[in-house]
């Protein structure tokens, strides 16, 4: 059978890419089982060849509606694959989908029948969402990064900013390549329609945010992008974890050297 990504080198790249971040999210141990989620929204490289093709699977319902998404289309792991098979074989653990113009069903087109994501209700909320604002985001990474998942299991994490704040102190890139913070959802149930409307909402002030006792949602323009970000965070708690395991509380930079930096990185606040 003839895969999509034959004769499309720009599509191509960025399943190779969706692989590439799937396997570093198994070898950091943030992916056990079917752990997490990749969602990238590839509408810029279907062709007409594509917009022609029938679909393999059954017309399914969304559960929402969302009217930005009107013909769009997107990668998307499958519901209960492996981070590590997606990495070797991106096309038999995850699908190719195209919302219909109810923007409220969608079919799978190529290249296998592989149902998506248990969080698609989120990932396609959030998609829609960042269309509706103009943004150039086009990827969304979910994974279960275990020290700052750990870092939700205690309070004072969870009031808005403290983790940001002791994140961004722990080294100056992460606030240079994390600009806008990491945002904190009170535990809500997997897949929930209240989990995915709660990450929409912080999503306006972040770009990536902490679902606390569970797990990180990170937007960016590709699925590299978004990786990082989650990455120099995950850093930064490997840092203030080390030194409390050496029994002192990390001092952290300064609210000068945050601020010189700030400035000299052209960044918020
Ligand atoms: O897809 O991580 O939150 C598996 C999950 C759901
Ligand atoms: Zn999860």
């Amino acid at each position: 059978m003839k895969s999509i990504l034959e004769n499309r080198p720009g599509l191509a790249h960025e399943v190779n890419q969706v692989a590439e971040v799937a396997g570093y999210l198994w070898q950091k141990g943030w992916a056990e089982r079917n752990g997490g989620n990749i969602t990238v929204n590839i509408t810029e490289y279907v062709d007409d060849e594509i917009r022609a093709l029938a679909p393999i699977s059954e017309v399914k319902q969304i559960g929402a509606v969302m009217p930005h998404l009107k013909g769009c289309y997107f990668f998307c792991k499958g519901t209960n694959k492996r981070m590590r098979d997606l990495a070797r074989w991106p096309m038999e653990n995850g699908s190719v989908i195209r919302i219909l113009d109810d923007c409220a069903s969608y079919v799978i087109i190529a290249d296998n029948p592989v149902a998506p994501t248990s969080e698609l209700p989120s990932h396609l909320g959030v998609h829609n969402y960042l269309i509706s604002i103009g943004s150039p985001y086009k990827a969304s990474v979910h994974t279960h990064p275990i020290e700052l998942i750990a870092m939700t299991h205690s309070p004072k994490f969870l009031e808005k900013d403290v983790a940001t704040k002791v994140l961004w102190s722990m080294i100056p890139e992460t606030k240079a390549f994390c600009p806008r913070g990491l945002g904190i959802i009170p535990y809500k149930l997997p897949s929930s329609v209240e989990l995915g409307n709660a990450t929409i909402k912080e999503l306006e002030d972040y770009d990536v945010v902490m679902w606390e006792k569970h797990g990180i949602f990170s937007v960016d323009v590709d699925v590299m992008a978004a990786f990082d970000q989650i990455d120099v965070l995950n850093k930064s708690a490997l840092i203030y974890i080390a030194a409390k395991s050496m029994g002192f509380e990390p001092d952290g930079m300064s609210d000068e050297q945050m601020k010189e930096m700030s400035v000299a990185f052209n960044l918020p606040k």
